[in-house]
């Protein structure tokens, strides 16, 4: 009997304690990240009463899910590939407010001593064909256990409210039609992101113009 049979959907589950200290690992990058992150972001309200960051979320992609991804990546599903070429099993995601921000906290991502960079996808630059904006990086994470220390991938996907309201309908319609959403579904998505792109850059414009107006608002008390 092949191991597949045996497994049913998961022959990456056929060695469970393999599995499981992957699966450590992973959840182990997810909270150095997210520390991190929390770090920054008190270092940021510290040194400049603003905090770029509005929420983080983190999750670890479910077995289900890995092996459809290895599967239409056409990877044979082992738990090599899986570490090799599956780059978000572990993710957390960034939401900003404003399009600056994201740009702000991928300068402090890349700047972090522990965390090394190993790639980037500017999604706002060059939406993909969907609509999908966001701002891509994938990091290796030291994970320190008792015997050694394992560089583990995690996927930082940075985004802001606006663009994370429209990534979540999207996904949500996009796995309703199993990939295949009517043409006038997909167009009316389309148009909604061009919508969502100039929402952000207006309220980028109008949060210059309040901090503008509460600089000279400030100067005059001082003056009086
Ligand atoms: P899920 O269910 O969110 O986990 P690569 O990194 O090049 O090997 P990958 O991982 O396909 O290949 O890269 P890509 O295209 O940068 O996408 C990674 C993730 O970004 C996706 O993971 C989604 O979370 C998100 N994403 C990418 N394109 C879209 C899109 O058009 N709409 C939405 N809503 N999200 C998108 P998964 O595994 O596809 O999905």
């Amino acid at each position: 009997m092949g191991s597949e049979q045996r497994t049913g959907t998961f022959p990456m589950l056929e060695n469970v304690a393999t599995w499981q200290n992957l699966m450590f690992l992973y959840e182990s990058a997810i909270k150095e990240v997210r520390t991190k992150l929390d770090i920054l972001s008190e270092e940021f309200q510290n040194n400049y009463r603003y905090n770029p960051i509005e929420y983080v979320k983190s999750r670890i992609k479910t077995p289900e899910n890995i092996v459809k991804k290895m599967r239409r990546n056409d990877y044979e599903i082992t738990m090599e590939n899986m570490v090799e070429k599956i780059n978000d099993v572990a993710g957390v995601r960034i939401v900003c407010d404003f399009t600056a921000d994201i740009y702000r906290l991928v300068r402090m991502i890349r700047n972090l001593k522990e965390f090394e960079v190993i790639r980037e996808k500017d999604y706002i630059a060059k939406p993909k064909d969907s609509g999908y904006r966001s701002y891509h990086l994938i990091v290796k994470v030291p994970v320190y256990t008792t015997t050694e220390v394992v560089k583990t991938k995690v996927e930082i996907q940075i985004r802001t409210i606006a663009m994370d309201f429209w990534a979540t309908l999207e996904h949500k319609i996009y796995y309703k039609f199993e990939g295949n959403a009517p043409d006038y579904i997909s167009k009316d998505l389309r148009t909604c992101a061009d919508i969502v792109a100039q929402l952000d850059d207006k309220m980028l414009s109008l949060n210059d113009a309040v901090m503008r107006a509460s600089d000279r608002l400030d100067n005059s008390v001082i003056e009086d």
